[in-house]
C-alpha cells in the first residue's frame, strides 16, 4: 500500500454530561479525525486522542496537527508499505508525540485490514467475539449523586466501576460505595493527584477490596510508585507513566505496576500496544484498554485491540450513548449486559457517517492532492 492523500478534520462534540477528573472538567470533546487514502482508493480512519489542553499529557490537538502536517505525513507519503508495523519503525526518528503518531498509524491498520479482507481485530491477532466492558465515572457533586449513578450502571450490566478520586474525594467515597455495593468490582483512578507522602491515605483504600488503583502518583514517575506499592496492598495500575514497551518493562521490573492500562494513543499506536500486550502476557501482568472519551472511530480501534488474549480485565470502552447524542459511526458502539460484540466486517468494522462528521467539523485540510 502507498498512502497518497490524507484529510485531517478538527471535530468538536458536546458530551452528554460533563466529565470531571482530578485535573479538570471536560464539557466538550475537541479531537482530530484522520482519513487516509491509498493509491488503490482504500480509505482508513484514525483518531487523535489528544485533548484541547495539555492536562493529561503534553500533547494537544494543535501540537498533533503540527506534527502530522510537518513531520509525520511527509514520512508516510508515497512510501510502499507491506505492513502497518513498518509505520512504528518509520516514526522512530521523531521523539514522543505518540498521540500524533497513533492517529496516522491507526488509519493505516484500517486500510491493511480491509486489503487483507479481515476485521481489524483479526489483523491484530485477536480471537474474542465479544469483550467485557467497564465504565469510568467522574467526580460528582455529592456522594449521593455518585451512589445513584453507580446503581444505574450496575443495572445496565457494566462489569467494573472505575471511580475518579482526588484528595478529599477518596476514602469516604470508596467506603460508601463498598458498603452500598458489597459485590461490585470497583477500582479508583487518581490521574496523578497524590504524592508519596500521601501513602497513609492511600493505604486506607486497602480496606475496600479494590481491583486496583490507577496512576496515584506523578504522571512521569515509576520510582515513587514502586515505593508506594511496597506500602499498600491494592495493586497499582499505571496509565500516564507508560509510553512504550521499554517504559512497561522498566515499570514491571521495578515493581511499580502490577497491571497496565494500555491506551493506543499514549503509546504511539496499535503496533506498540501489541508489543506491550505481548510482553505483559509473558510476564503475567494483566492489561486492559483505557479510554480517552473517544468518538466511535477511536472506540472501534479500542474494541479491536481488546480482543487480544491478555486483555483480561474489563476496559473503559463504554458505549457511544454514554458520551454522545449522536456518534459519528454506524452502527454506534452498543454495550449489552456489559459486553460489546466485536464487528466482523473488514477494517474497523463500523461505517463512518460523513454527514454526522460534517456537522461537527470546525476545520479541515487535505494533503497530497
Ligand atoms: O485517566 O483514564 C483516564 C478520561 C480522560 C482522561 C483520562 C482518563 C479518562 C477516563 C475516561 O477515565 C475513560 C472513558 O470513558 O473514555
Ligand atoms: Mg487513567
Amino acid at each position: 500500500m502507498k498512502i497518497t492523500e490524507i484529510t485531517i478534520r478538527h471535530l468538536k462534540m458536546k458530551l452528554k454530561e460533563p466529565f470531571t477528573t482530578s485535573f479538570g472538567t471536560f464539557e466538550d470533546r475537541d479531537f482530530l479525525v484522520l482519513e487516509a487514502k491509498d493509491e488503490a482508493g482504500t480509505i482508513g480512519w484514525g483518531e487523535s486522542v489528544a485533548f484541547h489542553s495539555p492536562w493529561y499529557n503534553e500533547e494537544t490537538l494543535q501540537t498533533n496537527w503540527h506534527m502530522l502536517e510537518d513531520f509525520l505525513i511527509p514520512l508516510i507519503f508515497n512510501k510502499e508499505l507491506q505492513h502497518p508495523d513498518e509505520v512504528n519503525e518509520l516514526f522512530k526518528p521523531i521523539r514522543k508525540n505518540n498521540m500524533a503518531k497513533s492517529t496516522i498509524e491507526g488509519a493505516i491498520w484500517d486500510i491493511y485490514a480491509q486489503q487483507t479482507n479481515q476485521s481489524l481485530a483479526a489483523a491484530l491477532g485477536g480471537k474474542k467475539d465479544n469483550i467485557e466492558v467497564g465504565i469510568s465515572i467522574g467526580i460528582q457533586k455529592s456522594i449521593e449523586d455518585l451512589v445513584a449513578l453507580v446503581d444505574g450502571f450496575v443495572k445496565e450490566g457494566y462489569k467494573r466501576m472505575k471511580i475518579k478520586i482526588k484528595p478529599g474525594w477518596d476514602v469516604e467515597v470508596m467506603r460508601t460505595l463498598r458498603e452500598a455495593f458489597p459485590d461490585v468490582s470497583f477500582m479508583a483512578d487518581a490521574n496523578s493527584a497524590y504524592r508519596l507522602s500521601d501513602a497513609e491515605t492511600l493505604k486506607q483504600l486497602d480496606a475496600f477490596n479494590l481491583t486496583m488503583i490507577e496512576q496515584p502518583l506523578a504522571s512521569d514517575d515509576i520510582i515513587d510508585h514502586a515505593a508506594l506499592q511496597k506500602l499498600i496492598d491494592t495493586p497499582i495500575c499505571l496509565d500516564e507513566s507508560i509510553h512504550s514497551l521499554e517504559d512497561a518493562r522498566k515499570a514491571v521490573e521495578l515493581g511499580s505496576t502490577k497491571i497496565i492500562n494500555i491506551k493506543i494513543g499514549r503509546v504511539g499506536g496499535l503496533t506498540e500496544s501489541k508489543k506491550i500486550h505481548d510482553y505483559c502476557e509473558a510476564n503475567n501482568i494483566p492489561v486492559w484498554c483505557g479510554g480517552m472519551l473517544e468518538s466511535g472511530i477511536g472506540r472501534a480501534h479500542n474494541v479491536a485491540l481488546t480482543t487480544l488474549s491478555n486483555f483480561i480485565l474489563p476496559g473503559d470502552t463504554a458505549g457511544s450513548s454514554r458520551y454522545w447524542e449522536k456518534d459519528i459511526i454506524d452502527p454506534e458502539v452498543v454495550v449489552k449486559d456489559g459486553y460489546i460484540e466485536v464487528p466482523q466486517k473488514a477494517g474497523i468494522g463500523y461505517e463512518v457517517n460523513r454527514e454526522t462528521i460534517d456537522l461537527f467539523t470546525v476545520e479541515q485540510k487535505t494533503y497530497g492532492l
